[in-house]
């Protein structure tokens, strides 16, 4: 059996590849310099997966920025407005494709999947022309060779690469760009020859997008592609890979494709695909590439239980290799850096470096024999007790609590519609009341307040009167801009989810865990490790002090329980709802704390509820459930005449405008700039029965709006929510804007809602 992985981490334990990126982009790195840091970067990689016994590393999956956008320069997808600056130089056009320049917007950037990963989105339309273009794929592929390794190369799949594109601006909205698999498959196979000629024994394809609902023109469609691919003369043995579930309907497809191998996923998520496969009858003579290693999480893996699932799987394929279930990419590098996490708990835990040795143990068990793994099986049996008997992992309280719970701690204790009349009564807002999100610009200055904090440099004494400082600042910004509700700002948080972890028990932060999430930007998501439970109140103290500070109202500001675990590595030994449950009490308390302090209006933001929708339909129910009630739960207890917020980010709310509706929040804000208020459209067609702000300001982009374009939207908004059910504000947090277009553009956010509520008054 070989060891294998689909992918690895690009960046490097000191995010060297984001360093050398960004210099290049500030003109203090020069681009041979960069290249050396990328050459440099993967031969380490490479070696890293040899040294942990991987026997077949991937190329190809090394990206300068994301794997997507080199697929569309691999195929020759350059949209015309990037053209000039390909032909320029290729380098920097293929930055300019990322991040736009003065003249021309950058792609679109989405999810890829249920992954925190992003993409870059192909823009096609009728008139693409594909070239291939597969420079990178075989230089990468010659390296690896050269350092003597037996490489595979790794490219998108011709299925998924069209499924994720969208039609270029200015091409009808309802061109599907799958109708242009005729074309591409001959860019495809050029790639493939160019390949196989560079000394490729196997490619590999990625076809995830083949785990989501499908149909049946799209099941066709990779019947389609894989004869044609398949029937090639000039070509290396082709692995089509997918992962992140199960393939269902398409597995019948593949297996019966003239491929040589597929590699599957066979964690918790891909678990059917073990009897789906038994009930194809198995892939006889084929590679199977049985991902059994979560690719996704961080949990040291069950050596028992890999090892019975590849013992049945030695019966149903030719050959049986282990993987992880993806690319490493969506897990940090290494949990040995990790050098303030417990011991014993850092045990529990495997990063890629980890998985990689995981992945080569199991393999080697599985060529010879479990006896020739027995200490690491009894290594392994002891962290995975260890980890189950945990006092850590089961905390008696936290589980009689979340036994408790009732309906009725979900649930406000009025309806909505007699809640708004005590909250108007309390707040007594103006009509269209205006308010910000939650975060200000989080400046250079806090950033070294923090740093020195970390550094001994300022005490926290000292470190909290700069906070406070800033909080009276963005106070009095606010007050004299004649906002209604006001906020403190957020200066003393960094990432809020890393915020709320590192108060929480049960959640462990990690130091170096740095995992990508778009071009040269990366979270470091913290642990759910074991049972959630609050010591102490969390935001109370600033938010008090906010409120000390002035005469208006001041909205307090909390991360939800959706988005704490769609932002973190959740448990893998319950139910996410569970987990979300145990989350949502401790925020409950949090809420409680607030109200019982005197804060009247408390914002619970959900920004991941929309993306965190599973990738299969039969699967929805079920997660807005849980969901739904855990934010009922956090927000279920307080007095009816306080107002809860929530804001969301993205602007596809289609599919989950009942969910929305079901969190019973008095005020949502939404991102709706961009797309011309077609949100509150969205909503007033649901009936959504509360208060709603969809944004005027579309912060993602550092232009001002005019008093003008803010009024034009709001007026647009009223035409689908009435006056006093709509609020003014921008589109979401202020955190990566500078101060000045954030001072112009709420003055004139402000000016407007002044405008059109003078308009409303006048008709009465
Ligand atoms: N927090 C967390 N996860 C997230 C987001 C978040 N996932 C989705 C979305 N937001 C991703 N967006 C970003 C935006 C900016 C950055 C990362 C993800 C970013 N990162 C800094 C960098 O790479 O330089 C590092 C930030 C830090 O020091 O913590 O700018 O908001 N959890
Ligand atoms: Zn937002």
């Amino acid at each position: 059996a070989r060891a294998t992985v689909h992918g690895y981490p690009r960046q490097g334990q000191h995010r060297e590849l984001k360093k050398a990126v960004e210099g290049y982009w500030k003109g203090r790195v020069t681009a041979d310099a960069l290249r050396r840091t990328a050459a440099d970067l993967r031969r380490s990689h490479w070696q890293q997966l040899a040294d942990a016994g991987i026997t077949e590393v991937p190329t190809g999956d090394f990206s300068y920025y994301d794997h997507v956008l080199d697929t569309s320069v691999m195929v020759g997808a350059v949209p015309e407005r990037h053209r000039a600056a390909v032909a320029a130089d290729r380098l920097d056009g293929y930055f300019a494709m990322a991040r736009g320049t003065q003249d021309v917007a950058p792609l679109e950037m989405t999810k890829w999947f249920d992954t925190n990963y992003h993409y870059l989105v192909p823009e096609l339309g009728p008139d693409t022309v594909f070239t291939a273009d597969p420079g990178k794929q075989v230089a990468e592929l010659e390296e690896a060779l050269a350092l003597g390794h037996t490489a595979r190369p790794v490219l998108v799949g011709p299925l998924t690469y069209l499924l994720l594109a969208k039609p270029a601006p200015g091409v009808a909205a309802d061109f599907q760009p799958i109708t242009l698999l005729d074309r591409l498959l001959p860019v495809y196979a050029r790639v493939l020859a160019e390949l196989r000629a560079a000394g490729a024994e196997w490619v590999q394809l990625d076809e995830p997008a083949l785990v989501q609902d499908r149909t049946p023109a799209d099941l066709n469609a990779a019947a389609r592609a894989y004869r044609e691919l398949g029937a090639l003369t000039e070509r290396p043995k082709l692995l089509v890979a997918s992962y992140f579930g199960r393939l269902g309907e398409a597995l019948q497809v593949l297996a019966a494709a003239p491929v040589e191998g597929l590699a599957l996923d066979f964690t918790a998520g891909g678990a059917a695909n073990l009897a789906d496969l038994a009930a194809v009858g198995g892939l006889p003579g084929k590679r199977l590439v049985a991902g059994v290693v979560d690719g996704r999480n961080v949990w040291i893996n069950d050596y028992q239980k890999s090892l019975t699932t590849l013992g049945t799987l030695l019966g149903l394929a030719g050959q049986v290799d282990v993987a992880a279930s993806c690319s490493l990419l969506h897990v940090p590098l290494d949990a040995s850096a990790e050098r303030d996490i417990d011991p014993q708990i850092r045990r529990w835990l495997a990063f890629a470096r980890q998985k990689t040795t995981e992945i080569a143990t199991l393999a080697r068990g599985l060529a010879r024999g479990t006896d020739s793994i027995a200490a690491q099986l009894a290594a392994n049996r002891a962290d995975l007790a260890s980890r189950a008997s945990s006092s850590i992992t089961r905390d008696p309280a936290v589980r009689a609590r979340t036994a408790a719970i009732t309906d009725a701690d979900g649930r406000r204790s009025q309806p909505y519609a007699q809640r708004t009349a005590a909250q108007r009564a309390l707040l007594g807002l103006p009509l269209l009341p205006t308010t910000t999100i939650g975060s200000f610009p989080q400046t250079n200055e806090l950033r070294t307040a923090r740093a020195d904090l970390r550094a001994g440099r300022i005490g926290t004494a000292g470190y909290e009167e700069r906070i406070k400082d800033e909080i009276r600042e963005v106070l009095s910004f606010q007050e004299k801009a004649g906002l209604d509700v006001l906020v403190h700002g957020e200066p003393e948080r960094n990432d809020m989810v890393q915020y709320f972890a590192e108060q929480l028990t049960g959640y462990l932060a990690t130091q170096h865990g740095w995992v990508q999430s778009y071009g040269t930007r990366y979270v470091r998501p913290p642990v759910l490790a074991g049972d959630i439970s609050r010591p102490e109140p969390m935001t109370v103290r600033w938010t008090t002090y906010a409120q000390s500070q002035t005469s208006r109202p001041v909205k307090a500001m909390l991360t939800g329980p959706v988005t704490m675990l769609a932002w973190s590595f959740v448990r893998d030994d319950q139910p996410l709802g569970e987990t979300a449950r145990q989350v949502a009490l401790a925020l409950r308390d949090e809420v409680d704390d607030l109200e019982a302090a005197g804060t009247s209006v408390i914002q619970v933001d959900e920004p991941a509820l929309r993306e965190t929708l599973p990738l299969r339909a039969a699967d929805h129910a079920e997660y807005l459930a849980w969901a739904t009630e855990s934010f009922r739960l956090t927000t279920g207890g307080v007095r009816p005449d306080t107002q809860i917020h929530t804001h969301m980010c993205y602007a596809e709310f289609g599919d989950i405008v009942q969910a929305i509706d079901d969190l019973d929040a008095d005020v949502i804000s939404l991102e709706a700039a961009r797309s011309h208020m077609q949100v509150a459209g969205e909503l007033a067609a649901h009936g959504y029965p509360r208060e709603a702000g969809p944004g005027v300001w579309d912060i993602h982009s550092p232009r001002v709006p005019s008093t003008e374009e803010a009024a034009a939207l709001l007026r647009r908004g009223l035409r689908a929510i009435p006056a006093e059910r709509l609020w003014v504000n921008p589109d979401c947090g202020l955190k990566t804007r500078g101060w000045t277009e954030t001072r112009a553009s709420l003055e004139h956010l402000v000016a407007a809602a002044h405008e059109v509520r003078a308009e409303l008054t006048a008709g009465d």
